[in-house]
């Protein structure tokens, strides 16, 4: 397989994220991704390639000037504040909630970082957005490659994930819509739909929210269901697409404790409306969150149900993109995310 790899994602590295009230460890690590790598590398499934230099103003086919003026300057203004704030990752404290405006944005800093996050578990510092613009990079060079270089498959090894960031807002680890990305550098090579399968534990709040209006990107999701699991406000199956769009949102929400025998019939219902909308290409959200050992999930998958859920994958015979999401257990995350790709070459 494939793998375009960041090799600026260690500059994205979260010293403290809320949880349960309290400051914690970050759960999204530099050492994930490093898992990942070293197990492509013991299998032999190389090469890893650097992304190709990527057009910035891609970005703003899938995020709002607004939010890409912000998240660019965002260290700068944090430091700005208080000098003492460079030894301190950026969080945010303060959120618009109903009937309040965020049409018009405030001169204060805090103030504008809550109006474009959504959680408090989210970090930013001085690295983050060089890692998250060179993952966007690496999506959008695993398309390429495999549209117009004709390879079968690409994998974007990144992080910070990106499935939770939407148009104009960042949050769940996440800053740049990877798989976005991806799906609309594909669309631009002229597949006339594609499909983005989000295979994480977590809803993908972000994509589903960046395409929910359209008809040519087709949004599929097997996740923990919102009732109980975050990101809690969006994800349930009652959401298929607005306007053009309707028909083209499909979530699978699953129980808490969910095994892989109910999980990959769920994957069988998702690649059926994948088949039936006629997707000519397949983007990954591939999170291997949903392991049993997973900190901050609840499904029950074991390291060999990720061979299978390769092969069922490359079963849907569509040329595939894979954008590496989740993942929190993290000695294991290696040897599953690379099952996954594993199980998918070998069909
Ligand atoms: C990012 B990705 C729940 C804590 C949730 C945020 C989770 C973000 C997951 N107890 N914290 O989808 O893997
Ligand atoms: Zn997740």
């Amino acid at each position: 397989m494939l793998t375009i790899y960041n090799d600026q994602h260690a500059l994205h590295q979260g010293k403290v994220e809320m949880f349960r009230g309290e400051l914690v460890p970050c759960f999204e690590v530099p050492a994930r991704v490093d898992h990942v790598r070293h197990e492509l590398e013991r299998r032999g499934l190389g090469p890893l390639q650097a992304p190709d230099a990527f057009d910035e103003a891609l970005l703003a086919k899938v995020h709002a000037p607004r939010y890409l003026d912000f998240i660019a300057h965002a260290w700068d203004e944090w430091v700005a504040l208080d000098a003492a704030n460079a030894t301190r990752d950026a969080l945010p404290s303060y959120w618009p909630t109903r009937g309040m405006r965020t049409d018009v944005l405030p001169k204060s800093f805090p103030a504008r970082l809550g109006l474009f996050a959504f959680d408090a578990g989210t970090p930013l510092m001085a690295g983050s957005w060089t890692a998250a613009r060179h993952g966007a990079a690496c999506a959008w060079t695993a398309a390429q490659r495999v549209i117009a270089g004709g390879e079968r498959s690409a994998f974007a090894l990144t992080r910070p994930p990106g499935h939770h960031a939407g148009a104009d807002f960042f949050g769940g680890y996440c800053f740049v819509n990877n798989a976005a990305v991806a799906a609309q550098a594909l669309r631009d090579t002229g597949v006339e739909r594609v499909a983005v399968l989000d295979v994480d534990y977590h809803h993908g709040n972000g994509t589903q929210a960046i395409f929910y209006e359209r008809s040519d990107v087709h949004f599929a999701s097997l996740h923990g269901d919102p009732f109980t699991d975050y990101p809690y406000y969006l994800g349930h199956a009652d959401e298929r697409g607005a306007g053009k769009g309707e028909g083209f949102n499909h979530n699978l929400p699953l129980p808490r404790g969910t095994d892989f025998t109910a999980w990959r019939a769920a994957l069988g219902t998702a690649l059926d409306g994948i088949a039936k909308v006629k997707a000519g290409a397949l983007v990954v959200s591939l999170g291997v969150d949903t392991f049993e050992g997973d900190p901050i999930s609840g499904f029950r998958l074991k390291s060999d149900d990720y061979l299978r859920m390769g092969e069922d994958l490359a079963r849907a015979g569509l040329p595939t993109v894979f954008v590496f999401e989740g993942g929190y257990a993290v000695a294991e995350v290696g040897v599953n995310a690379v099952n996954v790709l594993e199980g998918f070459a070998q069909k």
